[in-house]
């Protein structure tokens, strides 16, 4: 008992330490206790579960999906499609990261390894609406726990060309587009109305910046909040399963679907403010707007 009333009264004077704080500090002001650039480079406090067993689609292969069972509520859902050849352990290491910090998240294997940009954009689309029937499906785990309203589409390469063609096409079924190190040749998507953080690599040599991301972000409508991050030095796999830059990119990641699918304006300074400052050294651009 007595410790019940000391940890009830340390959690108000930490509250109240926190909002005098908080008032102080400006943009910081809108962090959350216990949100930090640190915070957001490592999984996060949900325990994840997997399942693959799932209706069958004609769109794409086999299938994760990668969930925190303690979400009480609906959550947002992702949908990530794997490169040229690749399978889904090529980019698996995005299910836990995001599950962790409270999405559920589908990662799939194409029908065929060499599907083009367009193969992985109709596979996209059709995995967030898979991910939207979860929600009533009898017998799935996400039966009631996913939010139809906060779907999102990111891809590796062609599958990263995929992501901007099928957010191209179809703005209005998602809430947020990233695609990573993208490849589509002459691709441009002048229609895409959800926030797009496109994340490029600067030595990337199979999709070089100059005829890929860089050329597909400039399409993108300037009315449409947009993000352009380019890691100096890096490669066409940067975002890829057990690479060195995965914390940074996840941090970024996890920032953009807070903003945009959750709304939740305490992550917007990861991606415009002051928290984003900080990686201006590793970058070698980082553009937006608004
Ligand atoms: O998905 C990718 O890695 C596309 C790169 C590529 O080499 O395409 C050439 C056909």
């Amino acid at each position: 008992m007595p410790n019940r009333f000391l940890q009830l009264a340390s959690l108000i004077i930490c509250a109240g330490l926190l909002s005098a704080c908080a008032l102080e500090t400006g943009s910081e002001a809108l962090r959350a206790p216990g949100i930090s650039i640190a915070s957001l480079e490592v999984d996060g406090p949900l325990e994840v579960r997997a399942y693959t067993s799932l209706p069958d689609v004609p769109e794409f292969g086999a299938a994760t999906v990668y969930y925190p069972p303690a979400i009480e509520g609906r959550m947002g859902a992702i949908a990530i499609a794997p490169g040229f050849t690749e399978r889904q352990r090529h980019i698996n290491w995005w299910g836990p990261r995001l599950a962790s910090h409270g999405y559920t998240v589908l990662v799939f294997d194409t029908n065929e390894p060499r599907d083009n940009p367009g193969v992985r954009a109709d596979a996209l689309i059709a995995a967030v609406r898979l991910l939207k029937a979860e929600d009533s499906r009898v017998g799935s785990p996400l039966r009631g726990h996913i939010d139809s309203n906060k779907l999102a589409i990111m891809g590796h390469s062609m599958g990263g060309g995929g992501t901007l063609i099928a957010a191209n096409a179809h703005s209005d079924e998602i809430k947020a587009a990233i695609p990573f190190t993208p490849w589509q040749p002459e691709g441009v998507f002048d229609h895409i109305s959800v926030p797009t953080l496109v994340i490029a690599g600067a030595a990337d040599r199979i999709a070089p910046v100059a005829l890929h991301a860089w050329p597909h972000y400039q399409t993108i409508p300037r009315t449409t909040p947009r993000v352009y991050l380019e890691v100096a030095g890096g490669n066409h796999f940067i975002a890829n399963s057990g690479q060195p830059d995965n914390a940074v990119l996840g941090r970024y990641a996890i920032a953009w679907l807070k903003l945009y699918l959750d709304g939740d304006e305490r992550y917007r300074d990861f991606i415009y403010g002051d928290a984003q400052q900080v990686d201006a050294r590793d970058l070698s651009r980082y553009i937006s707007n608004p």
